[in-house]
């Protein structure tokens, strides 16, 4: 591996040089940019020196997700404690299924998924949670859980009942993909309305469930959203806990994007109500600086998790108690360790660094708001208490901006649309940046709209 590690150090060398020097790479249409390299694999070797330069080459034109100027998802920065350990992580390539084969990373996950519950009120002896590839499947996860809470026969017998779904209009679209997955059925999903700041209108669900009921449908799940993905809205938990507690309804809190807030005293009174929830998901690769893929599900049934999703298997469980075997209560069977560079940020910077972290993604917010609102040529969509800052320049469509920008190498920011409204969509991410990248930001925007004609 030395030969293959020196390549690895000069290759991120030049790359942390160029996200410095120019943040955004240039990708030009994909055809075009599939024709700079050979990309075709072929039956014969190469030799390590054309190896390194393909591999330096495609480095290079990657996107710069770690950069100054990427502002365009709900993940971005590299914390380097986190990176570390995900470095470290790959070195290992153990399998999180078994302690003889992960060792002491089957306690380090535990340690997290612990922390988490305990954070949020979970009581410590019924609680449980597992690493799930990403927030979807970390729904996907919730899904299965409440369906087979509701009927215990499904596991063994297969969906034979019309259940139903109950989340925003605002929330995650893996939603809709999981209800397709489970065995529900995506028309059984019902999206309720939301207020003016994007979150669920509550007002509606009990009226829906007994409707439901009286037409012999079968609620059995209630999918709150802790941070949409346009506009970054909390929903109601403490009310939706409530009336999934008189329905007997299991209700998930999807908190990928702002399930971070848990760590912050300043912001967590927007989850207020969550340890009311049945299940709940965070991303440390969202707001965390945790690189992809990092998602947690936790629960307060411990033993549901078990039910619905172990398995035995003679040839992969071989010797110590399930609670050390975590294949038991996960997704996959071959699963990445994705608990470590969580772990290793979390002890580099203790649990008021990753509280410190929170705060300087909503202060950065802040900033971007209060610019958007002392320029008289923007207009704001967004609101307080959000890490997404929406808003448009001038009414130039949103679109047509955010992919001139990035077509031009300048700045990578994405748009959306709420209530059929289009906007930029800026997110304060990447808590390495500074109130002087935010500005910078909106000077580079302003420039390069401005030399434009849209
Ligand atoms: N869950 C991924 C959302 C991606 C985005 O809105 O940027």
């Amino acid at each position: 591996m030395k030969n293959e590690l020196e390549i690895f150090n000069e290759i991120v060398d030049e790359l942390l040089k160029i996200e410095d020097s120019v943040p955004v790479a240039k990708l030009g249409a994909p055809e075009e940019m599939l024709e700079k390299f050979d990309i075709s694999v072929s039956d014969d070797a190469m030799s390590d020196k054309d190896l390194r330069a393909v591999l330096g080459k495609v480095v290079l034109n990657t996107p710069r997700t770690a950069s100054r100027s990427f502002f365009n998802q709900l993940f971005g920065g590299r914390m380097p404690a986190a990176t570390l350990g995900e470095l470290l992580s790959v070195m290992l390539n153990i399998s999180m299924y078994t302690y003889k084969v992960a060792g002491p990373h089957v306690g380090i996950e535990i340690e997290l998924i612990n922390k988490i519950c305990q954070m949020i009120g979970y009581p410590a002896e019924e609680s449980g949670g597992t690493f799930a590839p990403g927030g979807s499947m970390s729904n996907f996860m919730s899904v299965i859980m409440a369906r087979d809470h509701y009927d215990a026969d499904i596991k063994l017998q297969g969906v034979s009942k019309k259940l139903i779904i109950y989340t925003s209009a605002e929330a995650h679209y893996s939603i809709a993909k999981n209800a397709t997955f489970a065995g529900i059925g995506r028309d059984n999903v019902r999206y309720l309305p939301v207020n003016d700041r994007g979150q669920m209108d509550a007002g509606l669900l009990e009226e829906m469930i007994i409707a439901d009921r009286e037409n012999g449908a079968h609620p059995f799940l209630i999918n709150a959203t802790a941070g949409t993905t346009v506009l970054g809205s909390f929903d109601d938990i403490e009310t939706l806990a409530h009336i999934a507690k008189k329905h007997e309804i299991w209700l998930h809190v999807d908190g990928a994007y702002g399930g971070s807030v848990i760590f912050s005293e300043k912001h967590k009174h927007l989850v207020k109500g969550l340890e009311k929830a049945d299940s709940f998901s965070i991303n440390p690769h969202k707001m965390l600086g945790t690189p992809l893929s990092c998602s947690m599900i936790v629960t307060k049934h411990k033993k549901q998790l078990v039910d619905s999703f172990s398995q035995d298997a003679t040839y992969l469980y071989q010797g110590n108690t399930d609670d050390y075997n975590l294949g038991k209560t996960s997704l996959q069977c071959g699963r990445r360790n994705d608990a470590f560079k969580f772990w290793s940020l979390w002890k580099s910077v203790g649990t008021k660094g990753l509280e410190s972290t929170v705060d300087q993604l909503y202060h950065l917010a802040d900033v971007g708001r209060e610019y958007v609102t002392n320029h008289c040529d923007y207009t704001l969509y967004s609101f307080e208490e959000s890490t997404s800052v929406c808003f448009n320049y001038k009414d130039i469509p949103a679109d047509k901006i955010c992919n001139a920008l990035a077509d031009h190498g300048k700045l990578m920011v994405g748009h959306g649309s709420f209530k059929g409204q289009q906007f930029v969509r800026f997110v304060t991410v990447n808590s390495r940046l500074t109130e002087t990248d935010i500005v910078r930001f909106f000077e580079e925007f302003e420039k390069f709209t401005d030399s434009h004609i849209f």
